[in-house]
């Protein structure tokens, strides 16, 4: 499908307007005739850009950045308001859980110095970015799994939580009926929360959180953890983070490609764009089932967006504006 390559039809949150992005999927077509705005190249620092439309969490971080916070407060800040809200099925507390009925956690975090951690499948625990945080900073490892991550953060004063809510618990026993696996593009499994900012210092760091793909195999791990493919950082040039199906996110190393492709000198638009051209391109006709969205945000504060299917978009805070927008994408069918 073709690129519309310069005015684009944006769905809007305005500054301080809270709505959750099901509302915004459910009110889509009203949305996006509500303002017109130029889609790339907003250029401004610092900044804060996630993934959907989360905009009490890139207020959080915004407000880290203001308060003389790192990039890296910010981030991991900005992920945790998405972690506590039950709301939010695909991140944190409240996450849909695996075929069994656990709710495993996916998190990673990277700062301007090239550093990284991460944790996957961690059960009880909410605050998995900040756990990644921990394994990052006071750890000599970069990854824990499991019961290991889970051990590591109590030891670290994480409270243990109960993170199947009543809701998700009801929505896994609707699905156990059938038990068909069959992820739905853009309205179930895609709110993973992925987050890039500048600060003050124009340093750049991200963080990605994610209950990974509802219904999944128990210990399935996607892409959201793993560095180069769910976030890539480098202080240099800019960095990327994902959402979508991890699977095929994984296979491309989506976010490690944007940061090299604007390290060549592509815009953060023109490096998702070929980005998800890739993804799409490796999948043969599979791209028609799934989604992949990636944002990018290189070193001048500009920012880029793309996705295979229509309706991801995500949150920009800047000096003047914490808006929505959505994405160019690539085909709807
Ligand atoms: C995963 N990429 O685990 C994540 C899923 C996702 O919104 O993005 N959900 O594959």
């Amino acid at each position: 499908m073709k690129r519309r390559n310069f005015l684009k039809k944006a769905s809007i949150t305005g500054l301080g307007l809270v709505a959750t992005s099901s509302l915004l999927i459910s009110c889509k077509e009203d949305a996006v005739e509500e303002a017109t705005v130029l889609s790339s190249n907003r250029v401004s620092k610092p900044i804060v850009i996630a993934t959907w439309n989360v905009p009490n969490a890139t207020a959080k971080a915004w407000q880290t950045i203001l308060q003389n916070g790192t990039s890296l407060d910010a981030v991991e800040q900005g992920c945790r308001v998405e972690e506590a809200d039950v709301k939010n099925s695909s991140v944190g507390k409240g996450g849909l859980p695996d075929r069994e009925g656990n709710v495993t956690l996916d998190a990673c975090i990277m700062d301007k110095n090239g550093n990284y951690g991460a944790v996957v499948a961690v059960e009880n625990i909410t605050h998995v970015v900040s756990l990644a945080r921990k394994v990052m900073e006071e750890t000599p490892h970069a990854i824990l799994a499991g019961k290991g991550a889970e051990q590591f953060g109590y030891e670290q004063g994480f409270e243990k939580e109960e993170l199947l809510t009543e809701s998700s618990k009801k929505a896994w026993e609707k699905w156990k009926e059938t038990s068909q696996y069959k992820p739905i593009i853009n309205i179930e499994n895609h709110d993973t929360i992925g987050m890039l900012a500048i600060d003050k210092n124009g340093d750049i760091s991200g963080a990605c959180t994610t209950s990974g793909l509802s219904y999944k195999m128990q210990g399935r791990v996607g892409d959201s953890a793993i560095i180069g493919s769910g976030l890539f950082i480098d202080n240099e040039v800019g960095g990327a983070t994902a959402t979508g199906m991890g699977e095929e996110i994984l296979k491309t190393v989506g976010s490690f490609l944007i940061v090299e492709l604007m390290r060549q000198g592509k815009t953060p638009q023109e490096a998702c764009e070929e980005a998800v051209k890739r993804v799409v391109k490796k999948s043969g006709n599979r791209f028609k089932d799934f989604q992949a969205a990636f944002i990018a945000l290189n070193k001048a504060g500009e920012t880029g967006a793309y996705c295979i299917h229509e309706w991801f978009n995500y949150t920009i805070y800047n000096e003047i504006e914490n808006k929505n927008y959505k994405s160019d994408y690539y085909s709807e069918s």
